[in-house]
């Protein structure tokens, strides 16, 4: 498919009002997440030993912020048809997931969060071009995670 620069500057822009307040949106993406699949919660060793979500957790933020980064990437690397995501990060990630037991359908809870997130995140500037240009991205990168983990040896 093709990405346009509009799809790229929506991405973009609100992943640049989404790091303002970084630290309430990754609480709320995490606790989607958690909503939609409780039993994902003891796949993440920064949640494990706790009852409810911590707050102000580093190991949470860094992250969850590093999903919106390479999705972000993602988007990038669509609009100008060169590499951005190097393989290595995509082999490194495939047998992160693998090891820890995700699952395709898995994806799609991370999706339906990181869309919401984004929707509570850039409030009235929310359109459904936008939602979808995230959408684009986040398939893109899934996909590509899911070919190095299908590859992981
Ligand atoms: C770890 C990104 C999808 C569960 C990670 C890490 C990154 C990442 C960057 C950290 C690697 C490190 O240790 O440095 C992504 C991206 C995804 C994605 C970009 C989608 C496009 C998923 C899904 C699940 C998941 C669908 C399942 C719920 C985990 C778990 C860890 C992890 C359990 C290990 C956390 C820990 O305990 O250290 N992911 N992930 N990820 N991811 Fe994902
Ligand atoms: C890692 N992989 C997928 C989703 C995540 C959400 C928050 C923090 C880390 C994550």
């Amino acid at each position: 498919g093709t990405f346009t620069e509009k799809q790229e500057a929506l991405v973009r822009n609100s992943w640049e009002e989404l790091k303002q307040n970084f630290a309430h949106h990754s609480l709320h993406f995490f606790t989607l997440i958690l909503e939609i699949a409780p039993a994902t919660k003891n796949m993440f060793s920064f949640l494990r030993d706790y009852d409810e979500i911590p707050r102000n957790n580093t190991m949470l933020q860094i992250h969850a912020l590093k999903v919106f980064e390479l999705t972000c990437e993602s988007a990038i690397q669509l609009r100008e048809k060169r590499i951005v995501i190097a393989d290595t990060t995509l082999n490194y990630l495939g047998s992160i997931h693998i090891h820890k037991g995700v699952t395709d359908l898995h994806f799609e809870v991370v999706k339906e969060a990181l869309l919401k997130t984004i929707k509570e995140a850039v409030g009235d500037k929310w359109s459904e071009e936008l939602s979808n240009a995230w959408e684009v991205a986040y398939d893109e990168l899934a996909a590509a995670i899911k070919k190095a983990m299908r590859e992981s040896p």
